[in-house]
């Protein structure tokens, strides 16, 4: 069991590494970085007395189902659903016994999702429910218009659905002329945050860093001045997993300067951090942090799985991670237990953590031609509806409870709920079908928390109290998460400015303004302009 676990820890690591490439893009502001991170963030229980007779019944489903001819089939994108469904899926007879037709899971390859469902589409074989890893699959179809026009047709059938979206997700789905082009869960995705050893601040009677001189100080001291105590110089100020092609984690050391993205000025004009010149500190922070050899050497190649074991074995006195996954990984890696009282919340040393995510992680809509079957519609809008939130059928289908052993979920008197997986290999992160199914209706609100034991332990306690406190730390302003630009045109302007990041890190050049001519010609005034536009459409500015 304990190395089941592994092998879903390091599933999961894998996961997250790739989220974390994929997000490079700071401007990206439903970004995956949060969701991805599930795999950090991950996480999210029942009565075992139910277990069995459940199982039962949704055998009996399964038959009738299989006799349905109303066909569904489900088709996700999202990068942590990228394997074959399993065989006898007890998902997929626990949907069809609560909901009806004959229901099937096609999950994409990775990174292949938006090729596959092109693929499905021009050959006539589209699928009917369709879970979007990214707005911008979404985009690509809907502007082809071969997606159901207008979920506020539906209104009526899932109004659960549309309040849980809420207002702003509902505004970033919304078409010029009105029309909803997606329904998804509730917005939100895992709570990321800068972490600090304050067991280390203790031990050498330092004060926790409130500017970003101090931090430097702090960090240097986590770095030569033996924190922990063994006589042994093996600790490390910061680190982050840049994997080869980035500068990972050391981006987010921006927010202690500035707004991370697109911002909307006090002169009611846009701008930028790299415009603006909190990006020029951030950069001087970040290099003065690697000259002064407070960072992990290995930072800037580590790859996220690479860097867990050193992660989990206390090597470093500074990371930003999700709090929540911070402690359950590091629990499921065979981190001491100290680790969960010694991990604290950093102070952001005067800026603010990033805005909570605006979005759900995914999704969802169907193809034109299910929209055209009534009888197809209305079971999928009863799966969406009675799903939506954190009703029992979502935390069922989402983490397998009443549906495989060794899953289930409690909801606290104060309105909170945990999950517990025994058996990470056999979990939402493993290999069943809780994480592919569950995608399609994924929500992440901050008052679920998930953890390995049925019986909460210090690691899950830790986790719940951390989160609560990133709940409440100060955010720059959510405005950038509405951005969506054009991807190339974002992708051009981030290789541009990932490029010189590293340079200028690396002490290779010093040419700033040089650089923000080149950002700007290569995309960033482009960008520039989308953000207005989308900031105006949006009522944001006047
Ligand atoms: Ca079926
Ligand atoms: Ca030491």
């Amino acid at each position: 069991m304990k190395k089941k676990k592994m092998m879903q820890i390091l599933a999961l690591a894998a996961a997250m590494a790739m989220v974390m490439t994929a997000c490079g893009d700071k401007d990206s502001g439903n970004s995956q970085e949060s969701s991805k991170a599930e795999s950090s963030d991950a996480a999210e229980s029942s009565e075992k007395a139910e277990e069995e007779s459940a199982e039962e019944d949704a055998a009996g489903g399964e038959v009738a189902a299989e006799g349905s001819d109303v066909t569904i089939e489900a088709f996700v994108t999202n990068p942590w659903t990228s394997r074959a469904p399993a065989q006898d899926d007890p998902y997929e007879a626990y949907i069809e016994q609560k909901f009806g037709g004959d229901w099937t899971l096609t999950c994409a390859m990775e990174g292949e999702g938006e090729n596959e469902l092109v693929t499905r589409f021009t050959s006539d074989a589209e699928p009917d429910l369709i879970g979007f890893g990214t707005a911008t699959q979404l985009d690509m179809l809907y502007n082809e218009g071969v997606l159901l026009d207008d979920w506020n047709v539906y209104a009526d059938k899932i109004p659960s659905v549309l309040a849980n979206m809420g207002d702003d997700q509902i505004a970033y789905y919304t078409t010029e002329d009105g029309k909803l082009k997606a329904v998804g869960g509730m917005p939100g995705g895992q709570i990321w945050a800068f972490m600090i050893r304050q067991d280390w601040l203790d031990n050498l009677e330092l004060a926790m860093p409130t500017t970003p001189e101090e931090l430097l100080q702090v960090m240097k001291a986590f770095t030569f001045n033996d924190p922990d105590g063994n006589g042994v110089d093996d600790t490390y100020g910061f680190t982050a997993a840049g994997g080869g092609s980035g500068i990972g984690e050391v981006a987010k050391l921006l927010m202690m300067y500035g707004n991370p993205s697109f911002y909307i000025t006090d002169e009611n004009t846009v701008s930028h951090p790299i415009l603006d010149g909190s990006y020029k500190e951030f950069l001087d922070f970040a290099k003065s942090m690697v000259d002064e050899k407070v960072i992990d050497p290995d930072w800037y190649t580590l790859g996220w799985d690479e860097r867990k074991p050193n992660l989990f074995q206390g090597a470093y006195g500074i990371c930003y991670y999700p709090p929540e996954a911070l402690m359950m990984e590091t629990s499921g890696g065979g981190g001491s237990e100290s680790l969960a009282t010694g991990w604290t919340i950093m102070d952001m040393c005067g800026g603010k953590l990033d805005a909570l995510d605006l979005l759900s992680e995914t999704r969802c809509s169907v193809s034109a031609k299910t929209a055209e079957d009534s009888a197809k519609m209305d079971i999928i809008c009863d799966f969406l509806e009675k799903t939506a939130g954190m009703s029992d059928d979502y935390l069922n289908i989402r983490f397998g409870a009443g549906i495989e052993e060794q899953m289930g979920f409690v909801r606290n008197d104060d309105g909170s709920i945990y999950a517990w997986q025994d058996d990470f290999s056999n979990t939402v992160f493993g290999q069943t079908n809780a994480c592919s199914w569950g995608q399609l209706i994924v929500s992440r609100p901050a008052n679920l928390t998930l953890g390995a034991t049925e019986v909460v332990d210090i690691w899950t306690e830790r986790a719940m109290k951390l989160k609560n406190e990133a709940m409440e730390m100060d955010r720059w302003s959510v405005n950038y998460r509405f951005l969506n630009p054009d991807p190339t045109v974002k992708t051009e302007a981030g290789n541009v400015e990932s490029q010189f990041v590293s340079r200028y890190i690396l002490g290779e050049t010093d040419d700033y303004d040089g650089f923000v001519e080149n950002w700007l010609s290569s995309g960033g005034q482009e960008l520039l302009e989308d953000a207005e536009q989308t900031f105006r459409k949006y009522g944001l500015m006047e």
